[in-house]
C-alpha cells in the first residue's frame, strides 16, 4: 500500500513538471523557422541547385508541400496574417512597415504565440521582426521599447527591430537596444538625414556593398540603408555575424527551456538583402552571395537540429519551415545574384516573384518535420500560413478569439499529413494592395489592375497586374501563361463571387 502511494506521488509529479497532453504525451517543441525571400525553387528538395543539406534532410523525413502559401508577397503583411490569423489587407497601415513604425499588432489581439502561451508553452521570437515596435511617436530606441513581441505573447524576444536594410542596424533583447551606450544615444529618421553619418549617396566611394535602387541613406558597416541613423556605435550589429547571433540566441532559448515545451519563432535574416554572409561562407558556391547566404541559412537550420538533437528533443519537436514571400535578385544592391544564377530557377516552374501576383509571390516552401508523428512524403494540400493558429489551437486543445482570427482556419490533420484536403479558398496580397483569389479546384483569378506589368523600382520582376481580369488554371498551368478568363467567363464569375464574399468577410 505505501509502495502503491509513493508510486502514485511520483507519477502525480511527473504530470505536473511537464504539461501534458490527454494525460499521456509529452506535448511537443514547436521552432517555426521563418525564412526571408527564400522562394519556391530556392531549397534543393524542391528543384534547387544551391546545396542545403541540413533542409533537404528535414524535407526527406518530413512532409513537403507544394501549395503552401505566405499571405503575402512581401514581410510584413505576411508576418502580420501568420501571427494574428487575420489577413494583413483587412487593417490599413500593414504594407511594408519603415524601420521606425509602431507596433502594427496591439496588445490584445489574439496571437499564434498567445495561443502557445495558453497552452503552458515558453515562447520566443529570435530574430527578424518587421511588424513595428511602440506607440505614439514611435519607438524611443534609448529607453523601454513597448509595445512590442512581450506584449503579443512572447515571453522572451530578441530581434532586428525590421529589416536589415533599415535603421537602426540594431538588435532588440526584450524592451532595449542591445549594447547601447546611454552616453551614445541613437537617432533614427526616415525623412530627412540626422547627425554627421555619411550616406551612400553623398559618399559612395565608401561603401562595399554598392546600392542598386533606393538603399542610399545612412551607411553602416560599409551598406547604406533605408532610412537615416547616428548614435548607438555600440549597439550596432556586424552584418556577417547576424547568422551566428540569432544561432547563439536560440541554442540558449532551447538550453533554458528544455523541460518545458517551447515555442520558437526564428525568423532569419537570410536571404534577404543585404547579402552579407560571414567570412566562412562566402564563395563556397558559384552564386555569389545569394547562393552564400543561402548556405549560410542551411548552416542555421542544421544548428539549430544538432542542439535539439544534444538536448534529446529532436524527436518530438515540430520543426516548421517557410518562407515569408517569394524570390527576388536585385532588391536593391549590386550583389551579383542576377549574373550568377546560372540554371538556378528560385522560384522554381512559378511565374513571377516576391512583390508579385504571380505565383511565386506568395507559394513558398512548406517543410513540416516531426519524427513522432508526421511520415515523410509530399502533400498538394492547399494551405496558407494564417492557418498556423487555428490549427495549433486545435492541437493544443486551446480556444481563440475568432472574432478577430478571422482568417485562420484549422488544417492540422493536413499540416500532420493525415489528409491532402486543404483550404477550400485562398488570398493573396501582392503589391498595391492588390489580392488574388485561388480556390480548391485549382483555378486563379487575378483581378484587372491598372498598375505596372512590371515591378517599378528596378527588380525586373513581373507584376502580374494586367487591366483585364486573368484566370489561370494552375494544375494544368503552373506558370500561369494560359489567360482563361474569356473562355470560362462562368468559371470567372464564381471565382470572383467567392473571392467578394471572403472580402466582405
Ligand atoms: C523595399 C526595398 C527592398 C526590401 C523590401 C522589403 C527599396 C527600393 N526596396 O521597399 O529592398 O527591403 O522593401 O522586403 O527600398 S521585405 O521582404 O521585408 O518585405
Ligand atoms: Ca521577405
Amino acid at each position: 500500500m505505501k509502495n502503491l502511494f509513493l508510486m502514485l506521488f511520483i507519477l502525480w509529479g511527473f504530470s505536473c513538471s511537464s504539461p501534458q497532453k490527454g494525460n499521456e504525451e509529452v506535448l511537443p517543441n514547436v521552432v517555426l523557422i521563418y525564412t526571408d525571400d527564400v522562394g519556391f525553387g530556392d531549397i534543393q528538395a524542391y528543384g534547387g541547385l544551391i546545396p542545403t543539406p541540413n533542409i533537404d534532410a528535414l524535407a526527406a523525413n518530413g512532409l513537403i508541400f507544394s501549395n503552401a502559401y505566405a499571405t503575402a508577397a512581401t514581410c510584413t503583411p505576411s508576418r502580420y496574417s501568420l501571427l494574428t490569423g487575420e489577413y494583413a489587407w483587412r487593417g490599413k497601415g500593414r504594407g511594408v512597415a519603415p524601420g521606425d513604425a509602431v507596433a502594427l499588432i496591439r496588445p490584445g489581439v489574439e496571437t499564434l504565440s498567445s495561443v502557445f502561451q495558453r497552452a503552458g508553452y515558453q515562447t520566443g521570437v529570435i530574430g527578424k521582426w518587421h511588424l513595428g515596435l511602440g506607440e505614439g511617436d514611435g519607438p524611443d530606441w534609448n529607453s523601454k521599447i513597448s509595445p512590442g513581441p512581450l506584449e503579443i505573447g512572447f515571453d522572451y524576444a530578441f530581434i532586428l527591430p525590421s529589416t536589415g536594410d533599415r535603421v537602426p542596424t540594431v538588435y532588440v533583447e526584450n524592451h532595449h537596444v542591445l549594447n547601447l551606450n546611454p552616453q551614445d544615444p541613437i537617432q533614427v529618421n526616415y525623412k530627412e538625414k540626422v547627425g554627421d553619418w555619411p550616406t551612400g549617396k553623398e559618399n559612395p566611394e565608401l561603401l562595399t556593398t554598392m546600392f542598386s535602387h533606393g538603399h542610399d541613406n545612412t551607411i553602416v558597416n560599409g551598406v547604406s540603408r533605408i532610412g537615416f541613423m547616428a548614435g548607438g556605435k555600440e549597439a550596432l550589429w556586424r552584418d556577417k555575424d547576424m547568422a551566428d547571433d540569432l544561432v547563439t540566441r536560440a541554442h540558449s532559448f532551447m538550453d533554458k527551456n528544455k523541460e518545458d515545451p517551447f515555442f520558437l519563432y526564428f525568423a532569419t535574416h537570410d536571404i534577404h538583402v543585404p547579402r552579407i554572409a560571414h567570412e566562412r561562407f562566402q564563395g563556397l558556391t558559384d552564386f555569389g552571395p545569394r547562393g552564400d547566404v543561402l548556405v549560410q541559412l542551411d548552416w542555421t537550420v542544421g544548428e539549430l537540429v544538432k542542439k535539439l538533437k544534444k538536448l534529446g528533443v529532436f524527436e518530438n519537436t515540430i520543426i516548421i519551415f517557410t518562407s515569408d514571400n517569394g524570390p527576388v535578385l536585385d532588391d536593391g544592391y549590386v550583389d551579383q545574384a542576377k549574373e550568377k544564377i546560372g540554371l538556378h530557377q528560385p522560384a522554381g516552374p512559378l511565374r513571377g516573384g516576391k512583390y508579385s501576383a504571380f505565383e511565386a509571390g506568395t507559394r513558398v516552401p512548406l517543410i513540416m518535420h516531426w519524427p513522432k508523428k508526421i511520415k515523410s512524403g509530399n502533400s498538394e494540400a492547399m494551405i496558407s500560413q494564417v492557418d498556423f493558429l487555428a490549427s495549433f489551437a486545435f492541437f493544443l486543445q486551446v480556444e481563440f478569439d475568432k472574432e478577430q482570427a478571422v482568417d485562420t482556419e484549422n488544417h492540422w490533420i493536413a499540416l500532420i499529413g493525415d489528409t491532402s484536403e486543404g483550404r477550400k479558398g485562398l488570398v493573396q496580397e501582392a503589391i498595391q494592395g492588390v489580392l488574388t483569389y485561388i480556390n480548391s479546384d485549382g483555378y486563379k483569378y487575378i483581378p484587372a489592375h491598372q498598375g505596372p506589368a512590371i515591378v517599378p523600382w528596378g527588380t525586373e520582376i513581373e507584376t502580374g497586374f494586367l487591366p483585364e481580369d486573368q484566370l489561370y488554371y494552375l494544375p494544368e498551368d503552373k506558370g500561369e501563361q494560359d489567360n482563361l478568363a474569356k473562355q470560362r467567363p462562368e468559371i470567372l464569375e464564381r471565382l470572383k463571387m467567392e473571392w467578394k464574399a471572403i472580402l466582405a468577410n
